[in-house]
């Protein structure tokens, strides 16, 4: 129902657009966009978020523009796993030894408002929880 500009042609013209839009952090990646890098090697990026939630507050994404976790497959599994071990090195690097959070938002329900795969390290003080 609702043919092309019904609620599902706009879903699918969106789902579409979604891996071929270059995002912020494409442009992050790029140098096109200024950001404070921590650390990168061939697989990855990490820089602090622009809006810190927590005294340390920074964002570890792929160079491979994954728009979110919902679509990784089995032939992403090392990656994932890269992207987490770099998260661990690089808050121990921050100085992290209470301990720190990793969040990631997938879609609408997670509130994920950048659609390039990040995973978020808060840190530097007490994490209550549920998150809101
Ligand atoms: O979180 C997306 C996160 O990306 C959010 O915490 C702000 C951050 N952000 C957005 N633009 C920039 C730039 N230009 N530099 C650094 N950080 C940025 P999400 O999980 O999608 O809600």
């Amino acid at each position: 129902a609702g043919g092309q500009d019904g609620e599902v042609g706009k879903a699918q013209r969106a789902a579409a657009e979604v891996g071929t839009e270059p995002t912020i952090f494409s442009r992050i990646i790029a140098r096109s966009v200024p950001a404070t890098i921590l650390y990168e090697d061939d697989e990855c990026l990490v820089f602090r978020d622009v809006a810190p939630q927590a005294p340390v507050h920074f964002l570890v994404i792929p160079k491979r523009p994954i728009p979110r976790l919902s679509l990784v497959g089995p032939q992403d599994a090392q990656l994932l796993g890269h992207l987490m071990v770099v998260a661990a090195r690089t808050a121990q690097a921050e100085g992290l030894s209470d301990g720190y959070r990793l969040v990631i938002n997938d879609g609408k329900h997670g509130a994920q408002s950048v659609y390039h795969l990040h995973l978020h390290v808060l840190g530097g003080r007490q994490m209550s929880w549920p998150p809101g």
